[in-house]
């Protein structure tokens, strides 16, 4: 199957950039640091160099000007878990059950015997590190963490050297950092108990104790536990001097990352720094507040240019900069209301998240899957470039491993191909097609010119609360992607169009 849908559409841009050369190229040039600045919910819309006027982002402005800003590249999926699953597997999620928005006590997903980027960059020499935001679960089994003890299952079971990490989101329990596989901070007077279930006796909730939400209220959701002044999925109960403070999360985690580089800046590292920005709830430090007019939405964007600033400045610091490349992204695209009154649809005034592009954060349409990314290494690559190729982030796995010259395991990254020349700009070959996934697991087809995006019964809107068109319809829809906005169904007029992209799905399912 797969041969006949690359042939239709150019196995030519598989070969272009062979493993081997590239492998030479990594013997003679010293390896690169590599590091991931992964972004949460942060739209094509949502940066400066995308094109942002009501919100400055000057750091991200000084990466992309000493790089490549592409336009036209793809998360694999509209929500994080599945998004980030691709991005550190090289796997559709879509092939994996149970790899949906995860719980805060969702046993590891990404089980150990899986070869990950972070054990491909091991195996190339590097040190590596998880930071921030991991929502992909932790320990063996669901609902059993025992998380007063080091957890069974955790990221130095995925080739992470080092991780200070959140479990899943913000707005989920346990609301505690966990640094190599064990709780941060750990306070034995405050034992830590966890349940998606049911409350624990004693502890008030959110949506019957609204005075206790004293830093932030739900517009939906988020009514249960309450930490810092704020309501959350799932119930906890403890944690005492480990509980987070959502004011310091981004500090907390751009420290421990400024440490592991400090700390490795005589060896080759690969750090996945995920930042929690600018996902809910959003309550960034007050010294990122009112510099912009959208209110805390505009604040965690802020918040987070800074973060990227801290790496970069440290990394300039330690004369590292010139040879580290780093990737800047995010796992999938935009929401304005995603479950908190923190007045982000009403400060939005004319700013658009997700730019041009259609719908949002869960949906099938572009802005749910089309994000920033940003690459530079100053050795190496020509700066001030915008590349418009067809990229995906399932790709980063296989390219990145020709850059360092790694052989994979059999059965490793098995969706990755190898586009390391499109990445480091030394050509300009589009994958012939991606996939996208929404939330309620729609695929999509994306050419560089059309875009099918398969039946699905699904409602028009997100139902839950966001504003957001999902993109799902009843009968067949095909998008004529040189036109801005996926506004013209033309699957009536192009059934050839439709049979052909439909070909491609069909393809890579039954691959
Ligand atoms: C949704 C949450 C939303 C966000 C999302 C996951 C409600 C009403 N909504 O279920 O706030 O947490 O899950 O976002 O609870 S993601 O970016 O991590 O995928
Ligand atoms: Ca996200």
């Amino acid at each position: 199957m797969k041969s006949n849908v690359l042939i239709g559409f150019g196995l030519g841009a598989f070969l272009v950039s062979p493993i081997t050369s590239h492998a030479q190229k990594a013997k003679e040039t010293q390896t690169p640091n590599v590091i991931f600045i992964y972004a949460d919910d942060l739209g094509y819309g949502d940066l400066e160099c995308y094109g942002a006027t009501r919100v400055q982002t000057p750091n991200v402005n000084k990466l992309a000007n000493s790089g490549i800003r592409f336009t036209n590249t793809h998360a694999t999926a509209a929500t994080s878990t599945p998004s980030r699953y691709s991005l550190l597997t090289g796997e559709y999620a879509w092939r994996r059950p149970g790899t949906d928005i995860a719980a805060g006590n969702a046993g590891m997903i990404i089980r150990p015997e899986r070869y990950t980027i972070a054990d491909m960059f091991k195996s190339a020499g590097y040190t590596t590190a998880a930071l921030g935001k991991w929502h992909l679960g932790l320990g063996d089994k669901t609902g059993e963490q025992d998380w007063n003890a080091p957890l069974p299952a955790a990221l130095a079971d995925l080739g992470f050297d080092y991780s200070y990490i959140m479990a899943a989101t913000a707005d989920r329990v346990p609301c505690v950092f966990i640094e190599n596989g064990k709780v941060a901070n750990y306070d034995p007077s405050a034992p830590i108990e966890v349940s998606y279930q049911k409350p624990f006796e004693g502890e008030p909730l959110g949506k019957d104790h609204p005075e206790l939400l004293y830093n932030l209220k739900h517009s939906h959701g988020h009514d249960m536990a309450i930490v810092n002044g704020i309501g959350r999925i799932g119930y906890m109960k403890g944690g005492g001097k480990a509980l987070w403070k959502d004011e310091n999360l981004a500090d907390s985690i751009t420290t421990h990352a400024l440490d592991f580089i400090k700390a490795n800046k005589d060896k080759p590292f690969f750090m996945y720094f995920a930042t929690n920005d600018v996902h809910v709830p959003r309550f960034p430090h007050e010294r990122f507040r009112g510099k912009n007019p959208m209110g805390l939405r505009g604040d965690a964007i802020v918040q987070f240019d800074w973060s990227v600033g801290q790496i970069l400045d440290e990394l300039e610091r330690l004369g590292l900069r010139e040879n580290t490349l780093i990737i800047l992204s995010s796992d999938n695209g935009p929401v304005v209301d995603d479950g908190y009154a923190d007045q982000a649809e009403e400060l939005l005034g004319d700013h658009k998240p997700g730019g041009p592009l259609r719908g949002g954060k869960y949906s099938a349409f572009e802005a749910g899957t089309r994000i920033p990314a940003i690459i530079s290494w100053p050795k190496e690559i020509k700066k001030g470039k915008v590349s418009d190729a067809l990229m995906s982030q399932v790709d980063w796995f296989a390219s990145l491993a020709a850059l360092t010259g790694s052989v994979l395991p059999k059965g490793a990254a098995p969706d990755s191909y190898n586009y390391l020349g499109t990445l480091l700009g030394t050509d300009n070959a589009d994958r012939p097609w991606v996939i996208e996934q929404a939330s309620d697991h729609t695929l999509s087809v994306r050419t560089k010119d059309w875009k099918y995006i398969e039946t699905s019964d699904g409602p028009k809107m997100v139902p839950w609360g966001p504003k957001i068109e999902t993109g799902y319809s009843k009968t067949p829809q095909l998008y004529d992607m040189t036109q801005v906005g996926e506004q013209e169904n033309l699957s009536e007029k192009r059934p050839e169009v439709v049979y052909q992209l439909q070909g491609i799905l069909k393809g890579v399912r039954n691959n």
